[in-house]
């Protein structure tokens, strides 16, 4: 079956140019830094972050972790948002695998944390405590609805840390879309935190990967960490090939995502008993609660949808998620709020 996969951004498939590019990548073993298109697609990651070096790894949920590892040691604390991705959906790896204390504060709706919860959750130097060292932020905010969180708040947040004595680490998975969404430059984005994981396997559909980035000085450092966590990948150029196609080609049609998941929110919200959640759609993702008196669970909602070849996923009882993707075409959309039609007629 053609599925109308609107689970997330994370189901998309390589482009066929992607998939030409692997097919001719030159290659090398990665862990002697003998890679091309690695080094290449590293080189090219940096210079569009703005920062001195990258790191290319398997995943954002170990570019979060390597990136935690190398700027925190063991008894460490770091602060971030109660709904960050890094909190709820990482397996607890920082602490399971890093022995890193999580401080949570609790996540404002548009993703943001407060600045004066941030200034009081750093420890004073007292035996009792763990020593702060880090703080994470999330742009887009996944959980906050997808939200592009602003320059202005990031610089705010991290001069408080700095002030600190903290680092600060963004979890960037989607950053190319909260850049294209405020039409910000995505260095500038990111020109104030420490170092930055993002994506090219979401949005942007590569097959596989992330990339850390930040001072050649933590690159070194995250190099290692990833080597300890076997993300040394030998030849995996087949896959860097795909992730410069996607930083090169595949960024700024980001906001056609945007622009799909509006329509469909308005679409959807004209059903009764469908509502807009956590204040969605900001980016690409579309997060829906259904009403109690609809009578109908969101798992339900799933199951009869699939039946019509449309999967979205379910983040609750009665609460769904639709994201919007290269692969979600304007005639997709029709098709599926026709199908949420029936499903509540
Ligand atoms: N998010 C996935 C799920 O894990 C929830 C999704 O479908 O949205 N940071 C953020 C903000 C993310 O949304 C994700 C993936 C990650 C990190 C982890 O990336 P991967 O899946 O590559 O480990």
């Amino acid at each position: 079956m053609n599925w109308i996969d609107l689970r997330s951004d994370t189901v998309t498939l390589p482009t066929e140019k992607m998939r030409n590019a692997m097919a001719e990548a030159e290659l090398g073993d990665d862990v002697y830094g003998e890679d091309p298109s690695i080094n290449h697609l590293q080189a090219l990651a940096a210079g569009k972050l703005g920062k001195e070096a990258a790191l290319f790894v398997p995943s954002g949920t170990m570019g979060n972790l390597a990136a935690v590892l190398a700027h925190c040691g063991r008894g460490d604390e770091v602060i971030m948002g109660d709904r960050a991705h890094t909190f709820l959906y990482e397996a607890g790896g920082v602490s399971a695998l890093g022995g890193v204390h999580p401080h949570t504060v609790p996540n404002q709706t548009n993703g943001t944390l407060r600045i004066e919860d941030i200034r009081s959750a750093v420890r004073d130097n007292d035996v009792h405590f763990p020593k702060t060292k880090l703080l994470i932020l999330e742009n887009t905010h996944n959980n906050c609805g997808g939200v592009a969180v602003s320059r202005e708040y990031m610089l705010k947040a991290a001069s408080v840390a700095h002030e600190s004595g903290l680092a600060v680490h963004l979890d960037g998975a989607r950053i190319f879309n909260a850049a294209v969404e405020q039409d910000v430059p995505v260095d500038q984005l990111v020109s104030m935190v420490d170092s930055v994981t993002f994506c090219l396997s979401k949005g942007l559909c590569a097959p596989v990967g992330s990339v850390i980035c930040g001072t050649k000085e933590f690159i070194a450092k995250a190099y290692r960490v990833r080597k300890q966590l076997g993300g040394g990948m030998r030849q995996a150029g087949v896959l860097a090939a795909a992730g410069i196609i996607a930083l090169q080609e595949m960024v700024n049609r980001l906001s056609e995502d945007h622009q799909r998941a509006k329509v469909l929110a308005k679409g959807l919200t004209t059903i009764p008993g469908l509502r807009l959640d956590k204040g969605s759609p900001n980016t690409n993702m579309v997060y829906l609660e259904l009403d109690k008196e609809t009578g109908i669970l969101a798992s339900e909602c799933a199951k009869l949808l699939k039946q019509e070849g449309i999967l979205i996923g379910v983040t609750g009882e009665r609460h769904l998620r639709l994201v919007c993707h290269y692969w979600i075409r304007d005639d997709h959309l029709e098709m599926v709020m026709k199908a949420f039609q029936r499903v509540f007629d």
